[in-house]
Order: structure tokens, then sequence, then C-alpha cells
């Protein structure tokens, strides 16, 4: 691969409805687009998915952008690769800052599909035409969850997710049962929970639950395999999850019995294939997250989530699920309740121009001298 250029946009753009969870409310999002280009002027993309606050992991947009041009985008120029792989390999010498790392590599990987003229799903080893489309309801209230997940049954989602923690869970999901006895259903508390609160995550069993995610420490995997003995319900674990180590060390506890994968929160796709493959092996569910991005990573969520192990609805939603008009031309739609996989080389979509130019706050270039 004869990487000639990058080029960093940090963007930002307004959530059509503020997302709200017991961490905090995301009215505004910002992401950094990463565009890779090699000496033929092939471009592959991809975005860092950190947050402006380190509300959800420790990485925020701006220590993403450090990473990036002052540690990442040197040693990648420093130390030519020939695959995409060999860039995760490489990225491996610096500790965590997953988001960053996952922006840069998932750009190349996307080039490298091009390259092949290969579709990205079909250079991870994708197999699935479409994907199941499921949907995050954010709301602060029962009314406003059940005015939501009624337009959203509406547009065809097949499972819907709901957040929940020790203020608004037991009468919420009570509330959302009595109206959608059949509905999957799934929680996720984000860590809104401790050990003490075990009565209470037990009295959810009540209401058969895809699965619970992530409802103790962001950092814990001791206390959750404490926690499933006690609960019928799975548990999912999200937050915990940053590397094939963790996932291992989880199942060999009994952490939980579903793993949320997220490639930006992992460092990028071919840790995230890595995850998938062994957890096919051990026979764990796996489902792609989501990080309210922009059509960029909604792109390479698709093309994850082809993988054959990804058996349950995913975070993947329509780009107008977030946008007034996303990044990507077309946007990403959901037609009865799945995405269809692109077959067109790398992330199978283009980008919106015009949109990336008037949600961008900050350009940044980077030159490689010819070797
Ligand atoms: O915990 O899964 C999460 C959004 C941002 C950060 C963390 C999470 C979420 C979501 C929804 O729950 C994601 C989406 O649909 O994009
Ligand atoms: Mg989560």
């Amino acid at each position: 691969m004869n990487i000639a250029h990058i080029k960093l946009n940090v963007i930002s753009m307004p959530l059509k409805s503020p997302f709200h969870t017991h961490l905090g409310t995301v009215t505004e999002r910002e992401g950094i687009i990463i565009e890779v280009i090699d000496s033929d002027g092939v471009s592959g993309y991809g975005e860092g998915v950190a947050f402006s606050t380190p509300w959800y992991t420790e990485e925020t947009v701006k220590t993403s952008l450090h990473l990036l041009e002052d540690i990442l985008i040197p040693l990648l120029r420093n130390n030519p690769i020939t695959h995409p792989e060999e860039a995760a390999i490489l990225f491996n010498s610096i500790r965590r800052n997953n988001m960053a790392k996952a922006g840069l590599e998932m750009a190349i990987w996307d080039l490298h599909a091009k390259r092949n003229s290969v579709s990205l799903s079909a250079s991870i080893g994708g197999s699935r035409r479409k994907v199941a489309s499921g949907v995050v309801v954010a709301a602060n209230s029962l009314s406003s969850s059940l005015k939501q997940i009624e337009k959203y049954l509406e547009e065809g989602y097949q499972r819907i997710k709901v957040k929940i923690n020790p203020q608004q869970d037991y009468s919420l999901l009570d509330g959302i049962r009595r109206h959608y006895p059949e509905l999957p259903i799934m929680a996720d508390a984000n860590s809104a929970y401790t050990l003490k609160d075990t009565e209470r995550l037990k009295a959810l069993d009540d209401f058969n639950l895809l699965m619970i995610e992530q409802p103790l420490a962001s950092d814990d995997i001791i206390q959750h395999s404490l926690l499933q003995k006690e609960l019928k319900t799975p548990i999912c674990l999200d937050e915990s999850i940053v590397s094939f180590v963790d996932v291992k060390n989880a199942i060999d506890l009994g952490s939980c019995k579903i793993i949320n994968i997220k490639a930006g929160r992992v460092g990028g796709l071919y840790e995230a294939k890595r995850i998938h493959d062994y957890c096919l092996e051990k026979k764990i569910a796996v489902w792609c997250g989501g990080m309210i991005e922009f059509g960029i990573s909604r792109a390479h969520n698709i093309a994850l989530a082809s993988l054959p192990g990804f058996t349950i609805p995913g975070d993947i939603s329509a780009s107008n699920r977030f946008w007034e008009e996303d990044i990507i031309t077309p946007e990403v739609k959901v037609e009865n309740g799945l995405v269809t996989v692109p077959d067109t080389p790398g992330i199978g979509f283009g980008i919106n121009k015009k949109r990336l130019k008037e949600t961008t706050l900050l350009e940044k270039s980077f030159k490689f001298e010819k070797k």
C-alpha cells in the first residue's frame, strides 16, 4: 500500500433530538473523518468515534486528534505497510487510545478493499447480504419512550434497546412490556449499578429481556461474573471489552453470555474480527454496537455485522435516526428491518462533500514523502 496523503476533518453536527443517558445528554456530536489517499489517488475513509468529553470511554476528540497527528500518522509514515492488519499490529506498540487507532486502521481497510475491487464486507470475510437493524431509545420518560418505540416499529426496526438506571428501570420496562408483550427488548445500563443493586437487577428477570448491557462498572469483569450467576437475564458486556484478551477473560470467568462488539472501542476491524471469530468458536453471541456515529462508521458497522457470528440485531440504525443529513451518499436506509450490505468496492458509500464541508470545524493534512 502506497499511502501518499492523510486528511483529517473534525466535524460537528446537531442530533435531531437529545440522546439521554444517566451519564449525560448528547445534543451535538463531534467526530473525526479520516481519509487515507494512496499514490494513485484512491481514498479510504474511517471515522474517529470518540466523543467531545470522556463520558463513555477515556478518549475524546482532542485526545484522538493528538494521537493521530503526533503518534499514529508519523508511525505509519515511518513504517510502510502492505496490508491493513499490519497497521493494527503496528499500532499495538501504542497503549489503548483505541478509537484513534480504529479510525485510521478502518480507513486503511476501506482503501485496501477498494484497491482490490471488493466490498469491505467481502474483504473481512462477511457473508450476509443484509443485516438486522435495531434501534436505541434514549428518552427520559416512559411516555416519550413509548412514542419513540411506536415510531421506530413503524419504520421496521426489529428490536428496541432502552437505557436504564436505578431511577428509571422496573417501571419503565414494565410500562413498555404492557404495550409490547412480544417485542425483543434489551436494556443498557452504561454502568449505572453496583453489586448492592443485585436484587433490583434480579427483578428485571420479569421482563424476558434479550439481555442487560453493562450493568456494573465500565472496567469490571469480576463482579459481572458474580452478578451473572444471580440473573436469568443474559449479561452483555460493552464498556468492559476493549480487547481480545478482555473477551477471553470475560468468557473464562462467565462474566457475560453476549458481547457487544464496537470496532472503535477495540481498536479496529482486525481486533473486532478476532473477537468475532473467538466468540463464534465459543458459541458466544455477538452484535454490533453503535456510537451515535456518522455514515462512515455506520458503513463500517454494516460490513462488520455481515460476519456470520453477528446473530443479534445491532445498533445499526438508518442515517435518519440521528441526522437531518448524513455525510455519506446514499444514506443508510432500513427496509423491512434490514440494511442491505453494499457489494460495491470498499465501504460502498460515497462522501456527501457538501455536507462534510458545511459541518467541518477543522481540517488537517499530512503528506507522506515519496519513498
Ligand atoms: O452504550 O451502547 C452504548 C451511544 C453512544 C455511546 C455508547 C452507547 C450508545 C448507544 C447507542 O447506546 C448507539 C447508537 O445507536 O448509535
Ligand atoms: Mg452500551
